[in-house]
């Protein structure tokens, strides 16, 4: 169209500069037809090829260039970095980091830290460890545990004399006070026996003494005691030499205390010991009960304890190579001097032999001692459990043991019965 209308007003320019008007045409009729040829022309021409011209140019270019520019550029270089950025930035990190790393951590987190505690605990009722066992809301040891012993909520208490309660295998067991004991497993009695001194239960649940085999059935101190080593080794065999608390009365009123046992020959006690060192006091009475039971010091059992033993078999006089043995129906007291009974005694006719059938000295004799013994008479043996007679008499101080080997003192002497 720019190009027509140019074209338009050029024909008219050139009709109109070519002169063709003076050459042959009519001045009115030229202007008429010049008037209407320019004004047309020129108003057509110029209004319609500016603004169509100038707009047009302007507008697209500017609109082309710099919307392009603009809208290119800016939105390009702005909002893919402004925009992309942005969103990948926060959204992406913030999506990213928070909720993953708060899904995770704390959603896991708090079922880890309570599930080993509590969940599977708590929840599950075979999820108790190996030995352990469910009672309501824990897993205890029903073994062990003394609130739950052998069963949920089953506690231990403790009773009478017992310091507390705890829980073995299962089973509620009395703490005792010392010297008690819970011996019929009935918490609610508490350490009901005295160990000390129960015959049924004697230093430990269950440990009878029995009198058929003991000669008693008297509990001391937690031990059970006999009434001579001969009981003892009849009621075990394996039982050795040694020292072993007796109660020589049974349920007399003798206290039962420590002897020696030879268990040799069915188990002889000891009731007088002298070692050299240690001559024996001018003395009736006990002598140092301390040393009850030892080989190695002097002691005697006097008086009035020595009257009540009663042998089943023998006494005994020994020294370190030679035995004199009696009737068990001598009875021992040292108050007897023999020097002043003029009489056959059984506590100073002397044996060969347990058997009792050969008298060492051939039957009775006057014998200066007291308790009993034998004198030789200068034919054998004379041995003595304390020297007696009259001071002027006597071959030594009074009270002294004697061995057969009557003037030394070199050897132990010692008494037994059986
Ligand atoms: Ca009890
Ligand atoms: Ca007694």
């Amino acid at each position: 169209m720019t190009v027509r209308w140019r074209s338009v007003v050029c024909v008219a320019a050139v009709l109109q500069a070519c002169g063709d008007a003076p050459a042959g045409s009519v001045p009115g009729a030229d202007v008429a037809d010049v008037g209407p040829d320019l004004a047309p022309d020129a108003v057509q021409d110029i209004g319609l090829d500016l603004p169509e011209d100038a707009p047009p140019a302007a507008a697209l270019d500017a609109s082309e260039d710099v919307g392009l520019d603009v809208t290119m550029d800016a939105p390009l270089d702005a909002e893919p970095d402004a925009v992309p950025d942005a969103p990948a930035d926060a959204a992406p990190d913030a999506a990213e980091d928070i909720a993953p790393d708060a899904a995770p951590d704390a959603v896991p987190d708090a079922p880890m830290d309570a599930a080993p505690d509590l969940t599977p605990v708590d929840v599950a009722p075979d999820a108790c460890p190996a030995g352990l066992s469910r009672c309501g809301d824990v897993c205890i040891d029903l073994a062990t545990d003394p609130a739950s012993c052998g069963a949920c909520g089953r506690a231990c208490v403790a009773g009478a004399r017992a310091t507390a309660g705890r829980c073995e295998a299962g089973r509620c067991v009395q703490a005792c006070e010392a010297g008690y004991g819970d011996c019929d497993g009935d918490p609610a009695t508490g350490c009901e026996v005295d160990l000390r001194a129960s015959p049924a239960h004697c230093g430990a649940c269950g440990n009878g003494c029995s009198a058929a085999t003991l000669g008693t059935d008297r509990c001391v101190a937690g031990r059970c005691a006999a009434r001579s080593c001969a009981a003892l080794r009849g009621a075990d065999a394996r039982a050795v030499d040694g020292a072993y608390l007796l109660d020589l009365d049974g349920p007399g009123p003798l206290a039962a205390r420590s002897f020696y046992c030879d268990m040799t020959g069915g188990g002889w006690t000891l009731v007088e010991n002298q070692v050299p060192s240690e001559p024996l006091p001018d003395e009736t009475a006990t002598v140092n009960p301390t040393a009850f039971g030892r080989l190695d010091a002097s002691w005697r059992l006097g008086v009035p304890d020595i009257l009540a033993v009663r042998p089943a078999a023998a006494w005994k006089l020994t020294d370190a190579s030679t035995a004199v043995y009696f009737r068990p129906a001598c009875v021992v007291d040292w108050r007897i001097n023999y020097t002043d009974v003029p009489t056959a005694s059984d506590c100073t006719t002397g044996y060969t032999t347990e058997a009792l059938t050969s008298a060492v000295n051939g039957g009775w004799i006057y014998c200066s001692a007291r308790g009993i013994g034998v004198n030789n008479s200068a034919r054998s043996c004379s041995m003595r459990g304390s020297e007696g007679g009259p001071a002027a008499q006597g071959a030594g101080p009074h009270g002294r043991a004697y061995s057969c080997n009557y003037s030394s003192t070199t050897e132990r002497v010692s008494l037994w019965f059986r």
